[in-house]
């Protein structure tokens, strides 16, 4: 039978396992990125494994998520991770050079090879035909070292595109629609593999928008083929050398087929504050907006980029309307900058921020209270802007810019004549804010640079015969990676230091959680379904490993969290049925008797509730290596043991 292109790129890169649904798989990673909000921890975590030099084809450290440097905690990460960088043999990219993701499509990306990063949103890289996933530092870390990365052999999905968008609407529209049609679940557990037709009208920014924002359907990834278009994009690269033609076989085997008609698309928006919660422009009228935000690692390529400034062209900005610029990359910039487009957009009145994730991330920027905010970024979970209250749409490009000008949420529909913007034959290249790393000679003279922010990664315990704690925290369904362990310009500088951050550890479901884990000793955190969905933090699971959280216990879980609480030796359980979820209430005494037991053999795990005196069973969502991890008490423990 033949195979799809995940399955041609998992087949040759597999080390362990069976590639058959539900089975664990191991991998063997091509290249590995990181960013500096989880980077600072797995480069820690990568010392400690005592590799001296990354045995990855490639591996890029990226400052693009902190860089406020407000006090200077950020600038000692940075100066850390660029030390770390030299000495292990990876490239390193200057703050001010561009969003992670971006920058990699552009510089490194190779079609066909895998890529993990320390982002949630690394399967941007499926735009050009890479097999991309997000991952928790450790796992990075160990992969930078050789070891395999392992997940769950998805399910595959074929999303078959057929027709061609019509002006005015673009692929944030497509990836909104297939939101609106899926859920923030609806990708769990699936490869989003997009083919037909229509996959030839897409330029390589807008396919990698796509893939970029499959990260909120819950997907393992998403992946596009590696065509004409591919190659045409590498060349204009100056990377033409490393094309490979991907494309499925005649007679794939998918699981699920997905139809979608691009020329059937609207433009779209997904409504406070959810990414599905999708509507069209058309239908939500004109909102009344305070503040339009475009770029982030989804739409701030030279395409996206340039369609903006010739919106705005010769027009000014709403009034009551502040409209942000934050271009992906330094490339895009100076670009926009040498043909005039970024004139246009600074004569229109746009504030113009640096390269960076800035107010994704709630790195300034944050909107008025109760402010209406269109965002052409992936996620508006509540909060995440740094407004509790806020008010946040995401919308395409093209859809922010009008409504900037206008003051309301506008159809770009509306604006008339059509400019196609053809990609550049060939972009500006100018690599002077990639450092490469010192060569293998000289590692030995490079010094890391630990400033005080810097502290180490928590000691871990192996698994004790059995657990008695509280149920310290009961929370609902799709609790984000934000509200575990949230982040925002405040919070972001303590990602190197885990005592530090811990203090803001699920505050904003509950501001005592904390103090009370600091009191009770930790707990076991009962919890709903889509547990930890969002981003790829690992932590949202170290920060409740510092206070003494042993277990989760919920519904159902996100991929990667799932993945983070296993690395950092806690237990994700998961109720056998649904409904004893209802039966536990906050501060019940909960016993897991028989732990490390179970685990051992593999059977379901027993919990009693002792306030209530009854007893639940629940399943303890761990592969066979993964359940030798949680013994040892985490990945890092374990990836030491089996080095012994
Ligand atoms: C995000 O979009 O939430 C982030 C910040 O890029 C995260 C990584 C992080 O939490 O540092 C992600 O998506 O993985
Ligand atoms: Fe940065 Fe936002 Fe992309 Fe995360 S989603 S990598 S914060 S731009």
């Amino acid at each position: 039978m033949g195979r799809t292109i995940a399955e041609k790129i998992i087949a040759a890169h597999l080390v362990s396992g069976e590639m058959k649904t539900g089975e664990d798989i191991g991998l063997r990673i091509d290249q590995t990125l990181t960013q500096d909000a989880t980077g600072t921890m797995a480069y820690l975590e990568f010392e400690a494994m005592g590799v001296p030099r990354v045995k990855t084809e490639r591996s890029v450290a990226y400052i693009d998520h902190n860089t406020l440097q407000s006090g200077f905690e950020n600038a000692d990460d940075h100066k850390f991770i660029q030390s770390v960088a030299k000495k292990h043999g990876i490239y390193f990219s200057k703050p001010g050079n561009g969003i992670c993701h971006q920058l990699h499509l552009e510089r490194f990306g190779i079609p066909g090879k895998t890529l993990i990063g320390s982002d949630s949103h690394t399967p941007t890289g499926g735009g050009i035909g890479m097999l991309a996933f997000g991952a928790g530092g450790l796992d990075v870390a160990v992969a930078m070292g050789g070891g395999e990365y392992h997940i769950t052999m998805p399910k595959m999905m074929k999303v078959n595109l057929t027709g061609k968008l019509s002006p005015w609407v673009s692929a944030k529209d497509v990836i909104l629609e297939v939101l609106r049609r899926l859920s923030v679940k609806g990708g769990v557990g699936r490869i989003l593999e997009y083919a037909g037709e229509g996959v030839k009208t897409l330029s390589v920014p807008e396919r990698a928008t796509i893939t970029n924002m499959g990260t909120e359907l819950g997907a393992t990834t998403s992946i596009f083929p590696s065509d004409e278009i591919t190659k045409a994009f590498l060349e204009a690269q100056g990377r033409g050398g490393c094309w490979v033609e991907l494309q499925a076989d005649e007679d794939a085997h998918y699981d699920e087929v997905l139809d979608l008609d691009l020329s059937s698309l609207v433009p779209l928006a997904a409504c406070p504050h959810s990414p599905d919660a999708v509507k069209t422009v058309e239908e939500l009228g004109p909102i009344h907006i305070d503040q339009c935000c475009i770029g982030s690692c989804t739409n701030s390529s030279y395409l996206d980029m340039m369609r903006v400034a010739s919106i705005l062209k010769g027009k000014t900005v709403h009034p009551d309307v502040d409209l942000t610029i934050g271009c992906g990359s330094k490339q895009v910039y100076n670009m926009l900058a040498l043909n005039g487009a970024l004139a246009d957009i600074i004569a229109a009145g746009a504030r113009v921020l640096e390269c960076t994730c800035g107010p994704c991330i709630g790195m300034g920027q944050s909107p008025r209270s109760g402010g209406v905010s269109l965002r052409t970024f992936n996620r508006n979970f509540e909060g995440r802007s740094g407004t509790a209250d806020g008010q946040v749409y995401l919308v395409s490009p093209e859809t922010a810019a009008a409504s900037a000008l206008a003051g309301v949420l506008t159809d770009p529909r509306t604006l008339g004549d059509y400019e196609t913007i053809p990609l550049p034959e060939q972009f500006l290249l100018n690599d002077n804010m990639i450092l490469p790393p010192a060569p293998e000679s000289e590692m030995d003279l490079v010094e890391i640079q630990r400033g005080p922010n810097i502290k180490p990664f928590p000691t871990t315990q192996p698994l004790p015969e059995s657990i008695e704690k509280k149920a310290i925290l009961k929370v609902g369904d799709n609790i984000t990676t934000d509200h575990i362990m949230p982040a925002g310009s405040k919070i972001l500088p303590f990602r190197s230091n885990i005592p530090k951050i811990s203090q803001f550890c699920f505050t904003v479901c509950d501001p005592d959680f904390p103090a009370r884990c600091q009191k009770e000793g930790g707990g076991i955190i009962i919890g709903g379904s889509n547990y930890g969905q969002g981003s790829s933090r690992e932590h949202a699971a170290l920060a409740p490993l510092y206070l003494g959280v042993k277990a989760v216990a919920a519904k159902s879980y996100a991929r990667i969290h799932c993945a983070n609480l296993a690395n950092a030796g806690l237990i994700p359980l998961q109720f056998n049925v649904e409904a004893d979820y209802d039966k536990i209430d906050q501060m019940d005494d909960l016993s897991l008797p028989h732990i490390r037991q179970e685990l051992e053999a593999g059977t379901d795990v027993t919990m009693i509730d002792k306030t209530k005196g009854i007893t639940i069973r629940l399943t303890a969502l761990l592969s066979q290596r993964q359940r030798a991890m949680v013994l040892a008490g985490g990945l890092l423990n374990y990836t030491k043991e089996s080095a012994r």
